[in-house]
């Protein structure tokens, strides 16, 4: 029986005994409470290993607990004393399991067999790793290489993602999705040709220095609590935060240090924010134009009296192109359409612009916010916009710092993981292994399922992941995914991808990073990259779940041994003896990005990639960087006039890592016992008759011939802008049309789906 959701608005702050509680109640639900002294000694800290939650910054001088509420989760999680064995899977067939939640299917522990499913029976079997290897290469020899799908969610260390994506090369085939296609590929587009770097500016050290920052779309809290940190040091300073959200999320709120006994016992929380604004949902270059023409006009008031200028004109002459477009872009802007546009006041756009323009020093933290939506690109550039107006990139204490999401998802993409060949140094790898590499481009994300649709793909690996889960359409797709030849799921907790089985379906259970991978030169060391491009050595220290458990790049090695032809240039076993030949080969395919690799990876808060952009350097078509006039002020999907239509945001709650669902406390937002809800604002329930805790019924609110919708949704009043709607992902992908992707990335607009709402 499905519970019914419990709404209490919250009011702690973020961190603070709420956490303490939570922590203590998973540690315990998981039968980890052994992990917890581990957690202080290891976790982020040098020697350790490094957080498999989120991606943010690990400083050189780690605090005594260099963890957070969700990175002690996800630890707990994976730490958990359950297990999904054979047995599991001999009590359950598959079509019973595709009735399970997240939550339940991931909760039976870790995986410790290799599993082959078996249709007569409808359950997976035990089968050897032997077999397992030797089935699946015999399957990958009789495909057309192109017909085939690598994806890679962005957890496996750089050595695993290395192997990997030199497997799919040596294969055939550059398709190699990512799960950064679904989260910040639109920065990946967007800062190339705005500042000719496709990642964040900023390292941590930035924040000692900054005087302002400015956050839009990104839920700090929940989903990088540790830059709280840093946040709190720069409030200590009386520095300004000015958010834009159309949520108060607790974590922009207020912070009580865990680490700090006398602000836990004061129960004295630092204010975190200073202005929060809760824009509409894709009102983010509208309420940016709008500053940006405060700004103009500032400073057209500075120029005539002499005053203090506002934009950092040298800078604008000497490094920037494009500025006189966007000027007379901005200046003819109408203030009635912002207003509109943005859902915000006038006197707000004016308060945050002020701030905005006294500061000397500005960082720009952004999340799926802004890169979620149709103009997700344009949104991304238009921040940048108002960062090259105040000269605030490429200076020391300011710059822009895209929230990456899963902990190597960027260093995925460093060393090869892309379906774009111009990102790979392809005559470089060429000439190390002796081989000719696809020229080509291959399919992100939305062009992999675009296939699956088609039914041209006859094989699918997964590197980690829900790929089912996580992407739109989902209807559609789990009934086109059973038209898949072999899908092999690389994984560590049995998910809803797994139960979605092709023709052959392979279950490759792996050891988790903070788990010690011993191997024949001894126990070896992985290494990530963070948001801010450090890159860190990472040592697990726990004994692993199962000995029959094999490590990432063992799996990846075999996989590519029973599939292709021996080539002496790629010595798959001796890189798996010892991973620091693995490191040297990446050295070799990125001198640049990884000289001394080998040497350096113990560097205390990682050693950093060089970044052009960082020190003023454009890598850009111009050489200078680009101002970009943004294509409409809605990032939506509409011009936002049919008032019947609400824009549905989907996001994460405070107890889930993506598609693995923790526990059902969003306790940040006091929504409690169910994840089937959706926050509305009281006079939309009221306008669609809906009674007061309600239940609804959501139904995407487009034209193409198919019917999405879903019920059973509860309704809770919330604090969000009339128009604008929430709800939890991965629960609401099946309303998310497949081609509703940001413009340019392909990235899913899961943060604007166009949405009827009425009683269900
Ligand atoms: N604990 C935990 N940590 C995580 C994750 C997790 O699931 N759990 N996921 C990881 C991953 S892969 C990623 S990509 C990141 C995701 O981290 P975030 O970027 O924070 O992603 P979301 O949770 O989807 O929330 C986006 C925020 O944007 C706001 N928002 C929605 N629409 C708009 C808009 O139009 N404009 C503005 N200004 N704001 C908007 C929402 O209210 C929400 O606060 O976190 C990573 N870290
Ligand atoms: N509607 C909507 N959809 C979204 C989003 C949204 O905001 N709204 N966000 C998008 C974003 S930002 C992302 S990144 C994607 C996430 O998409 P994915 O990265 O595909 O999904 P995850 O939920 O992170 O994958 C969880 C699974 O990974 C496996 N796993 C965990 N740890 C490891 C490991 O160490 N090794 C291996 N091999 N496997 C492991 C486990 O089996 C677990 O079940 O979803 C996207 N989808
Ligand atoms: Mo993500």
């Amino acid at each position: 029986m499905a519970r019914r959701a419990r709404y209490t608005p919250y009011d702690q702050p973020t961190g603070g005994w709420g956490s303490v509680k939570s922590l203590v109640k998973h540690a315990t639900r998981q039968k980890a409470v052994a992990s917890a002294p581990g957690l202080m000694r290891h976790h982020n800290k040098p020697g350790g290993y490094m957080c498999t939650s989120c991606a943010w910054a690990k400083p050189g001088k780690p605090h005594l607990a260099e963890f957070c509420e969700n990175g002690a989760k996800a630890t707990f999680w994976e730490r958990t004393a359950k297990r999904t064995t054979p047995d599991f899977f001999a009590r359950h067939t598959v079509s019973d399991l595709l009735g399970w939640s997240d939550y339940d299917l991931e909760n039976e522990g870790r995986l410790t067999h290799p599993m082959r499913y078996d249709a007569a029976s409808d359950r997976y079997v035990e089968v050897s790793w032997q077999d397992a290897f030797a089935e699946i290469g015999a399957k990958l020899r009789t495909y057309e290489p192109k017909d085939t799908v690598f994806y890679a969610s962005g957890r496996a260390s750089l050595e695993t993602s290395y192997m990997y994506q030199l497997f799919a090369r040596l294969y055939g085939h550059n398709n190699l999705p990512d799960s950064s296609n679904m989260c910040h590929e639109t920065t990946s587009v967007a800062l190339p040709q705005s500042i000719g770097t496709p990642v964040g500016t900023v390292l941590l050290e930035d924040f000692e220095k900054a005087d302002c920052i400015v956050s839009f779309g990104q839920n700090v809290g929940t989903n990088a609590p540790r830059l709280l940190h840093q946040l709190q040091e720069v409030r200590e300073r009386d520095a300004p935060i000015v958010v834009f959200n159309p949520l108060r999320e607790r974590g922009w709120e207020e912070f009580a240090n865990p680490q700090r006994v006398t602000q836990m016992l004061a129960n004295a929380p630092t204010q975190i924010a200073t202005q929060y604004y809760q824009l509409r949902a894709g009102g983010d270059i509208a309420a940016m134009m709008g500053m940006a023409k405060v700004l103009l006009a500032s400073d057209d008031a500075a120029k005539a009296d002499g005053g203090r200028r506002i934009l950092d004109e040298a800078f604008i002459a000497e490094h920037c192109h494009g500025f006189a477009e966007f000027e007379a872009a901005v200046r003819a802007a109408d203030w009635d359409e912002i207003l509109a546009a943005s859902g915000l006041q006038r006197a707000e756009i004016e308060a945050a612009a002020a701030t905005f323009g006294k500061a000397e020093r500005i960082i720009a933290i952004y999340g799926m916010g802004l890169t979620q939506h149709r103009l997700g690109v344009d949104s991304v550039q238009m921040l940048v916009n108002l960062m090259l107006m105040r000269g605030q990139i490429g200076v020391p204490g300011a710059g822009l710092c895209p929230v990456r999401g899963h902990s190597n998802v960027q260093g995925q993409r460093t060393v090869g993981i892309a379906e774009k060949v111009e990102l790979v140094p392809l005559d470089q790898m060429a000439e190390q292994f002796g081989f000719e590499p696809p020229r080509e481009d291959g399919m992100a994300t939305v062009e992999a399922c675009e296939a699956i649709v088609a039914g041209r793909v006859r094989a699918f690996i997964g590197l980690g992941g829900n790929f089912v889960r996580a992407i739109p359409e989902r209807e559609l797709m789990e009934e086109k995914w059973r038209g898949i030849d072999l899908s092999v799921q690389i994984a560590t907790k049995l998910n809803r991808s797994h139960l979605v089985v092709g023709a052959a379906s392979y279950l490759l259970p792996t050891l988790v990073r903070s788990e010690i991978d011993t191997q024949e030169s001894g126990p070896q060391i992985v290494t990530m990259e963070d948001s801010t491009t450090c890159i860190h050595a990472s040592r697990g220290t726990w004994t692993p779940a199962a000995e029959t458990l094999l490590s990432e790049p063992r799996i990846v090695a075999e996989l590519a041994k029973a599939t292709l032809p021996a080539n002496p240039k790629v010595p798959w076993d001796a890189w798996v003896a010892d991973y620091a030949m693995i490191r040297d080969a990446i050295e070799a395919s990125y001198p640049d990005d990884f000289r001394d690799f080998n040497q350096r990876l113990d560097t205390p808060g990682g050693f950093p990639r060089p970044i052009a952009a960082r020190e003023r350097r454009w890598e850009t078509e111009t050489g200078r960087a680009n101002f970009k006039v943004p294509k409409a002020l809605s990032a939506s999907f509409d011009d936002g006039t049919d008032p019947d239509v609400l824009r549905l945001i989907t996001l994460r709650s405070n107890d889930q890592f993506n598609t693995t669902v923790y526990g059902y406390a969003d306790r940040l937002r006091g929504i409690h016992d169910s994840r089937m809800i959706v926050m509305m604002n009281r006079q939309d329930r009221v306008r669609f008759g809906i009674a007061e805790k309600g239940t609804a019924r959501l139904t995407t609110a487009v034209d193409d011939g198919i019917l999405r919708s879903m019920g059973g949704f509860e309704v809770i009043d919330y604090d969000i802008p009339a128009g604008t709607c929430a709800a939890y992902y991965p629960e609401c992908n099946a309303l998310i049309p497949l081609w509703h992707f940001a413009e340019e990335s392909k990235t899913p607009a899961a943060k604007s789906v166009p949405v009827r709402v009425g009683a269900d």
